[in-house]
């Protein structure tokens, strides 16, 4: 059987046990889109303008939630509605990392709820399984996947080598909640041992640092292109967020719109050449 990166969004689709991760294979190879769209907006009418232009072609809407302004409880309906509309699921990257019960806690209550809305969530890997065995009390009977952090896309990160390695074990011992990884590289087999049965593992990796026109921001941040993310280095989704919308203040959403069919074309483009390599 060939590795999860050389098959198509469908098969893996079908073949995946975890709810969240087989919705969103399958909504990528309906909609023929790897992009999510990560919208790092400070004002709901902008967040919800960016929303509305991207909906149709993204599989996934990536938020930080805490940074907008204006938050009610009024967003979150608005958000659910527009997952439904354009059939996108949601992503928050929340990057929990504390100990199992407060991020338990932290996932489910407070103002923001995200277990009751988003479809996936991420977690750092440092505070070790625990932080897993928190998430999943509260992720699992709600149907959610969860993401960890394996690799970041900032330059000098720690998260390479050996604590990759681990991040990648941690998740091969909970593949009915963990369901892929925010890397750079694909994953699957990393760290793995002979008694481990690594042909039944199918990570999803979602890809942050995504650019076409530049290489970096001021402050770290790193950027590759669509081609050089899915096809050279396996990577499934790529993250989008200011090479859609630049500063995302009264945003130009004609604009923003002919971006989204720009990564979104690019980035399938590299998958369908990534899966007929075979
Ligand atoms: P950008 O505007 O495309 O640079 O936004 C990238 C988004 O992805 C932003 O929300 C970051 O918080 C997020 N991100 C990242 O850039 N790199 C990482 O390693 C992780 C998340 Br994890």
């Amino acid at each position: 059987m060939s590795s999860p990166h050389l098959q198509t969004y469908n098969e893996r689709a079908r073949k995946h046990t975890n709810k969240a991760a087989s919705a969103l294979l399958r909504v990528m190879e309906e909609k023929q889109s790897n992009l999510s769209v990560s919208v790092d907006v400070t004002k709901s009418k902008d967040f919800f303008d960016i929303i509305e232009a991207v909906g149709p072609h993204v599989c996934l809407i990536k938020t930080h939630i805490d940074i907008l302004e204006d938050f009610d409880a009024t967003v979150i309906d608005r958000l659910r509605e527009l997952s439904e509309k354009h059939k996108f699921l949601i992503f928050e990257d929340r990057k929990f990392a504390d100990i199992g019960s407060t991020v338990a806690l932290q996932y489910s209550k407070g103002i923001y709820k995200i277990a009751d809305w988003a479809h996936i969530t991420n977690a750092h890997a440092v505070p070790g399984p625990s932080i897993i065995t928190g998430l999943a009390s509260v992720g699992i009977p709600k149907e959610r996947g969860l993401i960890l952090l394996a690799e970041m896309s900032s330059k000098g990160a720690l998260t390479t080598g050996s604590y990759t390695e681990d991040a990648v074990r941690m998740a091969r011992a909970r593949r009915d909640f963990v369901i892929g990884f925010i890397a750079q590289h694909r994953m699957e087999g990393i760290g793995a041992s002979d008694t481990d049965n690594i042909a039944e593992e199918d990570f999803l990796v979602l890809a942050p640092g995504v650019g076409l026109d530049a290489t970096g921001d001021t402050m770290g941040q790193q950027y590759r292109t669509p081609e050089q993310v899915v096809f050279e280095s396996g990577c499934d989704v790529i993250i989008v967020g200011r090479g859609i919308y630049g500063k995302g203040e009264n945003v130009d959403t004609r604009e923003v719109l002919k971006q989204a069919q720009r990564y979104q074309a690019a980035g399938w483009e590299a998958y369908k050449k990534r899966v007929q390599c075979i």
